[in-house]
Order: structure tokens, then C-alpha cells, then sequence
């Protein structure tokens, strides 16, 4: 087989990715990169290679070396990050999706490109919101995911390359820290209420968000790049979701777990204004029917999962 291209790999969902890629393919097969080396002892699996997604010349090297076939694009800054380097974001959100997409064309290629729930903006409707809606962001992150969708839309369309994408909503996960989201609060809850048994958030109590766990958004992504062309009217980028919280329920839930857990509030107001930006809830109906998108998580299910593998993390009790 040609191997797969992991970009940004040591992020919170190459992490995971890459991991459940080489089950599936074999680890030799699957090449994680990024602009960062990993940490001792926590080396990828299978081969690794430093490549800024922002160099041409290290992407084309790469997947010539290789023998690339498919591309999953994770480098990306997040949206709190975004909005504190704006001129960064645009470079490696757009300037890195564009390189990959024209070494991809170059070389027959298929891309995988998340996109988020950023991608919406304040006139986009709120709850439920459609598949194919406004989207007129008002982040520097959102802008990036709308143009990254138009981009990859325009190369399938123009030159034929297999480009497919997901609106992702907040992901959480226990194997590696999220990377300056605004959504980030529904991990560092699980760290804070294992480690002290509070937890100061940064968004108000009735935030309310779509989230997903990790899993779920690895078999998302894996499905939608096996799925069969001829059933997909979408590519970029489809609705995803599992579960919908406020940090209050959230914390509610994980009291169940943990009674003595408590969660004040310290609202930062640029991340609240990014999260009042997205939809509450999207709807995800599309994927259903396209290509079979079924979570496996709901909120309880989640908790609980992350609380355990957690506590093993941390070696809590
Ligand atoms: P992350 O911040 O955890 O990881 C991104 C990785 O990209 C980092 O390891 C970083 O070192 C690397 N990187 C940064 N600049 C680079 C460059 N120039 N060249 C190569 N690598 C570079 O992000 P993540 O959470 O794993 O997200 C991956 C993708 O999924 C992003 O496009 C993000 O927008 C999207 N997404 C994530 C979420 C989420 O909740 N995690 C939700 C929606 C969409
Ligand atoms: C972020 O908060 O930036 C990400 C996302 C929802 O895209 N988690």
C-alpha cells in the first residue's frame, strides 16, 4: 500500500491517530510528522519525520520518500492561539493547507482536512445548525476553516484530488493536552477534578458547545476516508457530534463520580466571545446518511472512560 502522511502529529488527535492508523495499516506504514520532536518515551510508533508543513520542499520530500497516498492534515494553530497570532495562524492554517493540497495534486494524493465548529459565526443558525448554512466567522481560526474548505473543495472540483473533511466540535481525550482551543476547559476539568477537586473554568456555566471524545472523532475520520466516493454529495467538510454541555452539566456529571468536586468560574473574555461565535448544537444528519457517521459516546459514557484512563495516567487513586 502507499503510506499515509500524518502533519502535526504529536497534537491531540495525532496522537491518537496515528496509533489507531498503524493498527489498522501497519505502524511502518504510517509516517507521523511535525514541527516539534517528540518527547523521550514518547516516540510514534512507526517512522517520524520533522516536517514544517509550511516548506513546500519538506512536504514533496516526504511523501516522495515515502510513497505517500494519503495525507491526514492536522497542523493547525487553535482558535485561542489564533487570536493571539493572527499573522501566524493565516501562515500555517491556509500557507501549510495549501502546500499539501498542491504537493497532494503533484502527487495523487488523498487529504483528510478537519475543519471545526469554528467555521460558523454569530449569523449562522444556532441550534442544529445545517450542513449547508452561513458561515461568516468572526475569528482568524474560523476564517482559515471556511477558506480551508472552499480550498479543498475547489481542489477536488479543479484537479480532482480526494479531498474530505469534518466539522469537528470540542474533542477530549486523556492521551495528549489540547493545543490552545477554546473548547480546552473540557479537558483540563477532568485533570483538575482528579488532581485538587476544583476546577476553575474559563468559559460561564451555560456555555453551551457540542463536544466529542476521542475515539469517536479517530473512527470519524478514518470512515470518512474509506467511505465510498460515490455516496458523498458533501467532502468539505461534513457536520460531526456526539454530546452537547455546559460546564455546568459537565461538572455535574463528573460529580457523580467524584461528590466532593467543585467548579468556580473566571470568565476570560476572548475565549467566551470565540465560544458565543459557535453554533450550541450542529446538526449532523448529513453524515449519518453519506457515509454511516454513528457515535459511540454519549456524556456518561465519556466521563466515566476519561476518569478511568485518567486516574491510570495520573496514577490517582
Ligand atoms: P494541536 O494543537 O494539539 O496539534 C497541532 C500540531 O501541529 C502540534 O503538534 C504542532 O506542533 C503542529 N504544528 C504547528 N505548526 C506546524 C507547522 N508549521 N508544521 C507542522 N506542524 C505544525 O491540534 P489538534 O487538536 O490535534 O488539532 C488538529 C486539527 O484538528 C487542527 O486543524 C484543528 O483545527 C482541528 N480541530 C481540532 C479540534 C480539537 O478540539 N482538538 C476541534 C476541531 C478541529
Ligand atoms: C478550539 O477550541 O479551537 C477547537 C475547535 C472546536 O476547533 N477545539
Amino acid at each position: 500500500m502507499r503510506r499515509i502522511l500524518v502533519t502535526g502529529a504529536l497534537g491531540q488527535i495525532g496522537s491518537e491517530l496515528v496509533t489507531a492508523l498503524g493498527e489498522r495499516h501497519g505502524t511502518e506504514n504510517i509516517v507521523a510528522s511535525d514541527i516539534r520532536m517528540p518527547a523521550k518515551g514518547a516516540e510514534p510508533p512507526g517512522p517520524f519525520e520533522y516536517v514544517d508543513c509550511t516548506a513546500k520542499r519538506l512536504v514533496d520530500e516526504v511523501v516522495r520518500k515515502y510513497d505517500v497516498g494519503t495525507i491526514y492534515h492536522l497542523a493547525s494553530l487553535l482558535s485561542a492561539t489564533a487570536e493571539e497570532k493572527p499573522q501566524v495562524a493565516w501562515d500555517v492554517n491556509m500557507g501549510g493547507l495549501y502546500r499539501v493540497l498542491e504537493v497532494s495534486r503533484k502527487n495523487h494524493c488523498a487529504v483528510f482536512f478537519p475543519s471545526s465548529i469554528g467555521a460558523f459565526g454569530p449569523s449562522t443558525p444556532r441550534n442544529k445548525t445545517p450542513q449547508d448554512t452561513l458561515q461568516r466567522p468572526t475569528t482568524i481560526y474560523g476564517v482559515t476553516k471556511v477558506a480551508g474548505e472552499l480550498l479543498c473543495d475547489y481542489y477536488h472540483q479543479r484537479f480532482g484530488v480526494d479531498t474530505r473533511g469534518l466539522r469537528y466540535p470540542g474533542l477530549i481525550s486523556y492521551v495528549a493536552p489540547p493545543g490552545g482551543g477554546t473548547t480546552d476547559y473540557a479537558v483540563e476539568i477532568f485533570y483538575q477534578a482528579i488532581r485538587n477537586r476544583r476546577y476553575t473554568c474559563f468559559l460561564g456555566p451555560t456555555t453551551r458547545l457540542d463536544m466529542m471524545y476521542m475515539p469517536d472523532a479517530i473512527k470519524a475520520a478514518i470512515d470518512l476516508m474509506n467511505a465510498d466516493a460515490s455516496r458523498l454529495k458533501h467532502r468539505n467538510a461534513f457536520n460531526v457530534t456526539s454530546v452537547n454541555f455546559t460546564p455546568e452539566q459537565l461538572a455535574a456529571e463528573i460529580r457523580a463520580h467524584i461528590p466532593d468536586f467543585s467548579i468556580d468560574y473566571e470568565v476570560d473574555p476572548v475565549r467566551q466571545a470565540i465560544a458565543d461565535s459557535w453554533p450550541d448544537s450542529l446538526d449532523d444528519s448529513a453524515a449519518r446518511e453519506e457515509w454511516g457517521w454513528q457515535p459511540d459516546y454519549d456524556l456518561e459514557a465519556m466521563t466515566r472512560d476519561m476518569l478511568v484512563n485518567l486516574r491510570k495516567k495520573l496514577k490517582a487513586d
